[in-house]
């Protein structure tokens, strides 16, 4: 559903690669399926990793699980220029690595290794890597939106053309910073993206319990912002919608709100079990039929797009990722005591 678009903002972008070939050759559009199913394993089997490494108390503190939304960080990290901005919330592993951040250094963050990208003393909640624009990781909801409005209005106070992209969850859009960053990015004409991760529970309370209109895309049209709600279990309509939100933000500096809707296959966190008691065993199984990976996978091999033994040779591989990741994070040393109150503070004197 698409909820009031100003009419000043109903430029068509040029569509991307749903299911057809949208004029681009066959192989093109094969390798690009591979390409997002190869990102999407691999998002898959490093955090069934984790999971092993939070039980073996490998990893401490939070930590929170990706798995069931991996087609949204697939599939907008595909439509993204490398100099474009991603800001995100604590559910960060898969976009992470979708952006191109190495397994092993957001393994050896988790586990609180000097080899993390930020020196292990972030943990899963604050990946981090200025080199690929990724900034963060942050750990209060809603509290990273106002961010990346300021990214927004930075990349347009130097005349640039990139977007920032910013993820969190649907009960970011009951926090008073979302209302404010919405308001100032439409506003300002601020090149920003806004995507709600919308899997329906936030830590135990599901939407119905947390927010009086579920049409959570209407918060967009309160401040004359654009929106969308995607099936986001498909990795192409991700990438559309996202293409369409791009578009309007490179060419006009209009902010998009997109609601990307979703289902967590785990707990809230690894402290909560997979269904918890807020939501039965059926309806986690029911969603389950739609897990990303296998969409992208029924279409693929309808096209006859996977021979045999290509899915397992692509599924092996991303298990070796892991693998290599936990290898290196286990022998990556501790930060040394010396360094616990580096980065603490910015040095501003030098
Ligand atoms: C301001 C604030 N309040 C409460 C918390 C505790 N908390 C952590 S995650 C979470 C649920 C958020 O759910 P949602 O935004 O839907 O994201 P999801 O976890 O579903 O990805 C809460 C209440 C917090 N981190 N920050």
């Amino acid at each position: 559903m698409t909820t009031q678009v100003p009419p000043d903002t109903q430029t068509q972008a040029p569509s991307t690669a749903s299911a057809g070939n949208n004029g681009q050759p066959a192989d093109d559009q094969a390798s690009l399926r591979k390409d997002l199913l190869r990102s999407m394993l691999i998002q898959r089997r490093f955090e069934e990793r984790c999971a092993e490494a939070y039980a073996l108390g490998k990893i401490g503190g939070f930590c929170h699980l990706y798995i069931g939304q991996e087609a949204i960080s697939a599939g907008t990290m595909s439509m993204l220029r490398p100099d474009d901005y991603v800001v995100t919330s604590y559910r960060d592993h898969g976009q992470a690595i979708a952006r191109g951040m190495s397994p092993r250094s957001v393994m050896a963050e988790l586990f609180g290794r000097q080899d993390g990208c930020s020196g292990g003393k972030g943990g899963s909640m604050h990946l981090f890597d200025k080199s690929l624009n990724f900034l963060g990781g942050h750990g209060i909801v809603g509290g990273h939106v106002p961010l990346a409005a300021g990214v927004g209005w930075a990349i347009k106070y130097r005349g640039g053309d990139q977007v920032c992209v910013c993820f969190f969850g649907e009960a970011a859009v009951n926090i008073g910073a979302f209302h404010e960053a919405l308001n100032m990015a439409s506003l300002w004409k601020l090149p920003c993206v806004f995507i709600i991760e919308n899997n329906r529970y936030g830590m135990g309370t599901e939407i119905s319990r947390a927010t009086a209109n579920e049409d959570v895309t209407a918060r967009g049209a309160a401040y004359r912002m654009p929106g969308e709600s995607v099936d986001a279990q498909d990795v192409f309509a991700v990438r559309d919608a996202v293409g369409r939100a791009l578009h309007l933000a490179r060419t006009q500096r209009q902010p998009t709100l997109l609601e990307m809707r979703t289902y967590r296959f785990m707990g809230h966190s690894m402290s909560d079990a997979a269904s918890g008691t807020y939501r039965t065993k059926e309806e986690l199984e029911e969603n389950m039929k739609r897990d990303p990976i296998l969409v992208l996978r029924e279409k693929m091999h309808a096209g006859g797009e996977l021979p045999d033994g290509e899915l397992k040779k692509m599924d092996d591989e991303a298990k070796a990722i892991a693998q290599d990741a936990w290898d290196f994070a286990d022998k990556s040393p501790e930060p040394p005591l010396s360094e616990l109150w580096e980065d603490v503070l910015v040095d501003t004197t030098s």
